[in-house]
């Protein structure tokens, strides 16, 4: 694989409605949409995850823009590729910047399965034909929002409800939820608003079945994380602090999770993302895909990486019109059943609408 030329279009999307967490409130996206244009004149298309804001990883917007074009970019320009495994190789001299770097690997995973025509998820060796989709849901202001948006999302038919968690919005909420819905599968993610300072609030949690808690300690944590998990009987799930492979492996080896939310952007792109499900699945780990509020083309990616065997959990990519007026991609993504039907044609399986990106489109600045 010898790429021609790189063009990144930033965007600029407005979700339809605010998403808060923990940490703070997201509306508007910014963000990268990569064309990587091969030899052969096919397109693979990646998208950036960072927000605009440092509050999730330390990445942003900016600081994947500055990496791609000053760094990640030239790099595979130089030489070309024997397989998509060999990106993330070439960009190991670079610490970190997990989510640019995936940006750019997600383009050449999907060039690289349309040249040789086939769809992404088989070529990175899933066999599902349907996934299973969970939706996660924001702190919302009241109660009733809440149950009003989860009874919603139930009528849709998603498999598990996510909610957000922070201090004050935490116990009296989870014990209204399960009063209101004895049997939902549903869960909590804190995204690292506790210490074990909480212990005694975190136990508390242990008595509504919560099929997981997801990152209720630092984002760079996972020994305090193995002290709580021998505390509660709940599984602890990490997303923040699994940056990769390396990561996965000690946090098992330590005990500080039973489950993994795997990102693609976290984690550095779809062969890491690939690498810690292979581990998980050997080590009896359950995994589930996480999401960073995408747009199309993000989306696609973590639809292909699903149907990998080990995601045996309801991940959080949600159909298109959760998030979005009007995705970037035809068809959009849909949810039935709450399953999306995973597309049987080459690459990510959706087409990019020139129209509709055009729209977004903030600026484009080409590479080559
Ligand atoms: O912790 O998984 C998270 C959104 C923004 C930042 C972090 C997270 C989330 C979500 C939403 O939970 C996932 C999605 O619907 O894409
Ligand atoms: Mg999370």
């Amino acid at each position: 694989i010898q790429l021609k030329e790189v063009t990144l279009h930033k965007l600029m999307m407005r979700l339809k409605s605010p998403f808060s967490t923990s940490f703070g409130t997201f509306q508007d996206k910014e963000f990268f949409v990569i064309e990587a244009v091969g030899e052969s004149g096919l397109i693979g298309w990646g998208e950036s995850v960072a927000f605009s804001s440092p509050w999730y990883t330390e990445e942003t917007f900016k600081t994947n823009e500055h990496m791609l074009e000053d760094f990640l970019i030239p790099l595979l320009l130089e030489n070309p590729v024997n397989h998509p495994d060999e990106v993330s190789e070439r960009f190991l001299p670079i610490r970190r910047n997990n989510m640019a770097k995936a940006a750019l690997e997600g383009a050449v995973w999907d060039l690289y399965s349309k040249q040789l025509g086939i769809p992404l998820a088989k070529a990175l060796g899933g066999t599902k034909k349907e996934i299973d989709v969970g939706i996660s849901i924001g702190v919302q202001d009241t109660m009733n929002d809440l149950i009003q948006l989860i009874e919603g999302y139930l009528e849709e038919g998603y498999k598990r409800i996510k909610v957000k968690i922070k201090p004050g919005w935490d116990v009296e909420v989870i014990k209204e939820l399960r009063r209101n819905f004895p049997s939902l599968p549903f869960m909590a993610d804190a995204n690292s608003a506790y210490t074990l300072k909480d212990i005694e609030l975190l136990k508390q949690l242990d008595e509504y079945n919560l099929l997981m808690i997801e990152q209720p300690l630092a984002y760079d944590d996972i020994v305090d994380h193995a002290i709580l998990q021998k505390e509660l009987k709940t599984p602890i799930c990490l997303d923040e602090s699994i940056l990769s492979f390396e990561d996965a492996r000690k946090a098992i080896e330590l005990g500080s999770c039973q489950i993994i939310n795997i990102k693609i952007g976290r984690v550095g792109g779809l062969s890491e993302a690939k690498k810690i499900h292979d581990y998980c699945k050997q080590k009896g780990i359950a995994v589930w895909c996480g999401g960073m509020l995408e747009a199309g083309i993000g989306r696609a990616h973590n639809i292909a990486l699903t149907t990998l065997d080990q995601f045996i959990l309801p991940g959080d990519t949600a159909g298109s019109s959760r998030y979005w007026e009007r995705d970037i991609i035809d068809p959009e993504v849909t949810v039935h059943n709450g399953q999306i039907v995973v597309p049987d044609t080459s690459g990510i399986g959706y087409e990019v609408n020139r129209e509709v990106l055009r729209s977004y489109t903030i600026e484009t600045k080409t590479f080559s």
